[in-house]
């Protein structure tokens, strides 16, 4: 039961991340509440490195029956053999390859969202006919009183302890208080350039030298009315505004910022760019998956979407985004462009 419930929220949690990097046309994300995006995420890696003891249990009480005799016992059988190797392979798969990537480690050859993203049907797929081919049984099970119940007790006890601790020693990646106990997690909040996190520095994005350009411009093209080409010191002469945000990465971990910068919709203005057009924001970064965003119409339009020139109080560091960045409330880390170089209107 505790495995159902947590593979629904980790497929619901995966579908919500998913829609919101990859919106369809019909689908317009809210930018509030500002943290919306840091919770669901939290739950989905935190929620899902918590599943790893559970499903090793799960495993191990039911191990011997796959090396029962026959192997299959009738057509029907065989199909629910076939569907268990589905769900006790593709959630294997699906821990395995997600706690690789929060630990940023490709042994494999595949795509990892891709295949992280269309196993998850599957998995759920699987588990849903399994559910409904067990529930009489486990029914029965659970309403009646074991007769070693004091082996189950303590099997159940030690897994869920398992699960705790490994939640008491990754929550503090997203919850900054217990930061100093996130001792399994590979990000830490307070740890890094201006106390912040970096994934994709700037040597590594192979920015170092166009962004620190002193011709460095902001180009905001496209459907505008008038383009525009914009100087560090130019964006700095116009009103400035300080918000507290989160980067709130894929990976789970999360942590505040208070920027100081432009509002993205008073440039779009400048411009004169239609209320309804979406905002292509690209990075000087040259290649790499996420050297560009999009931003919906509800996101540039809310106050607190910013092109960042400054990071607690300081200038942005250079693996923060100098000489500009995006933030915006309410969207994963990976659209938070850094180093930005246009803002295209589509
Ligand atoms: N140009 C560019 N911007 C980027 C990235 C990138 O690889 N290239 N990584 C994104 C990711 S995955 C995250 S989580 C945030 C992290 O921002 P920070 O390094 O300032 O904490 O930046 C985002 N912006
Ligand atoms: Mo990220």
């Amino acid at each position: 039961m505790a495995l159902g419930v947590s593979f629904g929220t980790a497929f619901i949690t995966g579908l919500i991340s998913h829609f919101m990097q990859h919106p369809p046309d019909w689908l317009h994300w809210p930018s509030r509440p500002v943290n919306l995006y840091r919770v669901t995420q939290g739950l989905h890696v935190i929620g899902g490195l918590a599943t790893v003891p559970l499903l090793l249990a799960k495993l191990w009480t039911v191990y011997p029956k796959l090396l029962q005799w026959p192997m299959f016992r009738s057509p029907a059988h065989a199909l629910e053999r076939a569907v268990m190797l589905l769900l006790v392979g593709g959630s294997l798969f699906q821990l395995v390859t997600g706690v690789l990537n929060i630990s940023y480690w490709y042994p494999f050859p595949f795509f990892f969202t891709v295949a992280h993203y269309w196993t998850a049907y599957v998995v759920v797929g699987a588990l849903i006919i399994h559910i409904a081919n067990e529930w009489t049984k486990a029914r029965r099970t659970v309403m009646r009183k074991p007769n070693d119940a004091l082996d189950r007790r303590s099997l159940l006890l030690s897994v869920f302890a398992a699960s705790g601790a490994v939640t008491l020693f990754t929550v503090g990646e997203t919850v900054s208080p217990l930061a100093r106990l996130a001792l399994l997690a590979p990000r830490r909040p307070g740890l890094g350039p201006q106390r912040l996190p970096v994934n994709r520095t700037a040597a590594s994005a192979g920015v170092t030298a166009t962004a620190r350009d002193p011709n460095w411009r902001l180009k905001v093209t496209g459907r505008v009315q008038r383009e525009l080409s914009l100087s560090l010191d130019q964006l700095r002469a116009m009103p400035q505004h300080t918000v507290r945000l989160p980067i709130a990465c894929v990976e789970g971990w999360s942590a505040s910022g208070t920027w100081t910068g432009v509002r993205l919709r008073d440039v779009l203005a400048l411009a004169g760019a239609p209320a309804d057009t979406r905002i292509r924001a690209e990075s000087l970064q040259i290649g790499g998956a996420y050297n560009s965003s999009e931003v919906d119409p509800r996101h540039w339009r809310d106050p607190d979407t910013l092109l960042a020139l400054s990071l607690n109080g300081e200038p942005l560091a250079l693996d923060h985004g100098y000489p500009c960045r995006l933030i915006a409330p309410n969207r994963p880390g990976v659209l938070q462009t850094k180093w930005l170089k246009t803002l295209a209107a589509q």
